[in-house]
């Protein structure tokens, strides 16, 4: 008999308009494993609330999240593709976990120091428990691997922490996950902020894959680089990370090594390597936007990706909830 794939489970918070960090870092990989995993790939606006949010906008980008999502090759009929909210196991399950996560352990995480300090007006509660609520989308699909980048490791380690612990109990309800890192050269800075990850929160320094190509060209013409006229173009991500984080953007999307992109701009100077960045992305990014925007368009066709999603995601997750409240003693009929 056929061994029956692996699943694999991953999550981006509808929080902001996807960027490039988001498509090379994480979406670009997934959809190059559909064939070898079983995947599904959720929106987490359970998780986006923990911060406030503008309701209209919430619910906007929660659909154009999905299109983009789909434009850049999540084929919805191979892909499992979904909205947590519609789901109702997630919330549930996570009530369970709670129950099984301590507070020294939550009170550990980095992600819930973070954002602690930054809104200083909002620690509820629900930023504390977030680690419960990202077991319970991971444990609930019994996924055998997370793809997330660095900053969300610590949660999936402590996933897997809550789910030995449950299972020592009670038996093997949950498959232990792995988290599986985005290779460093997929690791994108921002563009005015070479030191600093691009993000959203910086968007001079951000492309977003809904950038028109002029805003695009526009950015990587501002790209902060250095003043070396020697010997420009050249890696060395020490001394030149503005330069480096651009060869690797271009490496990435073209496939060139750093030698060739060394010799490709011998003799040249920032004045025509950026733009020849910006003209990548450019190229790279065009048919993702209009593929996102015919889409958009669709609401309907969004709507019904998002109601098979949630139907199909519904199924899985009801079976392993359906073993948790047992074992935990619920009673059931
Ligand atoms: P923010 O822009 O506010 O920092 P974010 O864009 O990182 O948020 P997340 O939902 O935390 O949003 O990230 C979604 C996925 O994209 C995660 O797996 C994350 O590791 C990856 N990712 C985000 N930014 C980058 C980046 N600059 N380079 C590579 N991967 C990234
Ligand atoms: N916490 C993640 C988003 C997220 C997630 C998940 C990722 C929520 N649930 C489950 C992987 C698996 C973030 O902020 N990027």
């Amino acid at each position: 008999m056929e061994e029956p794939k692996k699943r694999m489970l991953s999550g981006i918070q509808p929080s902001g308009d996807l960027h490039l960090g988001n498509y090379l870092g994480a979406i670009k990989n997934w959809s190059s494993r559909v064939d070898e995993y079983e995947c599904f790939y959720f929106m987490a606006d359970l998780h986006t609330i923990t911060v406030r949010q503008e309701p209209a906008e919430l619910r906007r980008r929660s659909l154009h999240q999905l299109a983009q999502y789909i434009a850049c090759g999540l084929d919805p009929e191979k892909n499992v593709l979904f909205l947590q909210s519609m789901v109702p196991q997630h919330a549930q399950l996570a009530w369970v976990l709670n129950c099984y996560t301590m507070f020294g352990e939550l009170s550990r995480m980095t992600q819930f120091k973070d954002k602690s300090a930054k809104h200083k007006d909002n620690i509820n509660a629900g930023l504390f428990t977030y680690p419960a609520l990202m077991a319970a989308d991971i444990l609930l699909y019994q996924a055998d691997y997370v793809p997330v980048g660095e900053d969300q490791k610590q949660h999936v380690e402590l996933t897997r922490d809550i789910a030995t612990r449950f299972n020592s109990i009670y038996g093997d309800v949950f498959k232990v996950p792995e988290p599986l890192i985005a290779k460093t050269g997929a690791r994108i800075y921002g563009l005015t902020t070479p030191g600093d990850k691009m993000s959203k929160s910086v968007p001079d320094g951000c492309v977003f894959l809904m950038d028109d190509p002029d805003t695009i060209a526009r950015k990587f013409k501002r790209a902060v680089t250095d003043s070396d006229t020697e010997n420009p173009v050249r890696y060395d991500r020490e001394n030149k990370p503005g330069v480096a984080n651009l060869m690797n953007i271009y490496s990435t999307l073209t496939g060139k090594t750093f030698e060739e992109i060394e010799a490709e701009f011998a003799g040249k100077g920032y004045g025509v390597f950026k733009p020849a960045v910006g003209e990548v992305v450019i190229d790279a990014m065009r048919p993702i936007r209009e593929e996102a925007e015919r889409l958009i368009k669709d609401k309907a066709y969004l709507e019904d990706v998002y109601r098979k999603g949630a139907e199909h995601a519904s199924y899985v997750a009801n079976k392993t909830l359906r073993k948790v409240y047992k074992k935990v003693g619920f009673y059931q009929i």
